[in-house]
C-alpha cells in the first residue's frame, strides 16, 4: 500500500486504483472527489454500475472502520446514478470476501436496476 499526492492509500497493483487513477480505460458515468462510478464490464442488467472510493480500502467493512464518511460518499454518488439512470430505484450490492463472489479486492458497489429485479441472489 502506498499514498498518492493526496495522502489517499493506493494499491499499485489494484486494477479499480488504476481505474481511478486513468491508467487504465473505462466508462466513467459519474465521480466526486470522494468516489468514481464506471459501467461494470460484464453487465448484468440495463444499469450496472460499479461505485468505487478513490482510496483503496480492501472491502466493505475495512472501508466503513476506517472511514465511514467516505461509504457515505460511495451510497451517495450510488444513488445519484440510480436517481439519473434508474428513477433512483437500485440494488446496492458489496460482495465482500471471494466465497460471497469478490473478485476485486477494492470495495465496490454494485448499483443495479433498469429492470424488475428478482430475490433471491443466492
Ligand atoms: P466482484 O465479483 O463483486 O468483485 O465484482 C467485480 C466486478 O468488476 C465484476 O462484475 C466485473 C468487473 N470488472 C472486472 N474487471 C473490470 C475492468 O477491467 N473494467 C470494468 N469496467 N469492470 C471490471
Amino acid at each position: 500500500m502506498t499514498s498518492n499526492d493526496t495522502s489517499r492509500p493506493t494499491d499499485p497493483d489494484c486494477l479499480f486504483c488504476k481505474i481511478v487513477a486513468g491508467e487504465i480505460p473505462a466508462t466513467v458515468v459519474a465521480s466526486t472527489d470522494q468516489a468514481v462510478a464506471f459501467k461494470d464490464i460484464n453487465p448484468q442488467a440495463p444499469l450496472h454500475v460499479l461505485v468505487v472510493p478513490r482510496a483503496h480500502h480492501g472491502d466493505i467493512a475495512q472501508l466503513a472502520a476506517a472511514d465511514p464518511e467516505l461509504l457515505s460518499g460511495v451510497v451517495a454518488l450510488a444513488d445519484a446514478v440510480a436517481s439519473e439512470q434508474a428513477d433512483g430505484q437500485f440494488r446496492l450490492i458489496f460482495n465482500s470476501g471471494p466465497r460471497a463472489g469478490q473478485s476485486v479486492f477494492h470495495v465496490h458497489g454494485h448499483v443495479i436496476g433498469g429492470k424488475e429485479l428478482g430475490w433471491s441472489p443466492a
